[in-house]
């Protein structure tokens, strides 16, 4: 029997039309599972579906905004009646304000909690009610190293995946006895176009980074791809609340002097 098999089983990745969600996305379609993917831009989801169909996974894509509760909801019924229960949910949507706390416009602050924050609570509840219905499920929320660290200029975005973690551990403690398992996975910095304005060549943030990382490098996309597995998969019956930071050593070391 294979541990991390997931034929039959329907995943709903949030995000899932580029970057790292695309690239848990086919970490989960090869282990066996069917794609559903949400995302906002048309342009960029019909791009992914045909990727998706490209490399032979079944995908279907859904256009809406994961903060509208009440379209969201809509949304979920159609998704299911149109192609059956989802099994495994993967918060994975995000977005990221970079500016300074002292100037950070208060509504773009807002913005990044509900995108990052709000969002992932709401599609938990749509879907987590289900999954406790049909006797279980897996919930994947993607944190962050922002989850643990802070930075100049991200202030939202840590206070949001901040506050993700602690959604996860307080979803695991609600619907552990229901066989929902949710735990999270806590990316470092990863080759994606969300760190691409940081990770041009000669920008000190990328020299910073592979100077912070023991792995010395960026994580490729397709580094996460087995923990995403993992989670979603029956190996990890018995794991609730955990956040697994796939992040080459970063939160295992205080860093080093730049020239170390
Ligand atoms: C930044 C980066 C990060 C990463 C990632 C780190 O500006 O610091 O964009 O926020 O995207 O989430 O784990
Ligand atoms: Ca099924």
């Amino acid at each position: 029997m294979n541990m991390f098999d997931l034929t039959g089983k329907r995943a709903l990745i949030t995000g899932g039309t580029h970057g790292l969600g695309m690239a848990m996305a086919e970490g989960l379609a090869n282990a066996g599972a069917e794609l559903v993917i949400t995302g906002t831009t048309p342009a960029k989801m019909n791009d992914a579906l045909l990727a998706y169909k490209e490399k032979g996974y079944k995908a279907s894509g859904y256009i809406f905004d994961i903060t509208d509760d009440k379209l969201a909801a809509k949304k979920v019924e159609e998704i299911v009646a149109e192609g059956g229960e989802i099994d495994i949910l993967v918060n994975n949507a995000g977005i990221i304000k970079r500016e300074l706390a002292t100037t950070m416009p208060v509504d773009d602050f807002r913005r990044v909690i509900e995108v990052d924050l709000v969002g992932a609570f709401i599609m938990s509840q749509l879907i987590g009610n289900r999954m406790i219905n049909n006797g279980g499920g897996k919930i994947i929320n993607i944190c962050s190293m922002m989850s643990e660290l802070g930075r100049n200029s991200v202030s939202a975005y840590a206070a949001a995946k901040g506050g993700l973690k602690m959604l996860t551990r307080n979803l695991a403690t609600e619907w552990a006895k229901h066989n929902v398992q949710v735990n999270g996975i806590g990316p470092g910095y990863f080759a994606t176009s969300q760190t691409a304005p940081i990770r041009v060549d000669g920008h000190p943030f990328n020299e910073f980074i592979i100077n912070r990382t023991p792995a010395a490098r960026w994580g490729d996309p397709q580094d996460l791809a087995g923990t995403a597995v993992f989670l979603a998969s029956k190996s990890s019956d018995f794991v609730n609340g955990q956040i697994i930071y796939v992040d080459g050593g970063i939160l295992a070391t205080i860093g080093k002097p730049s020239n170390e």
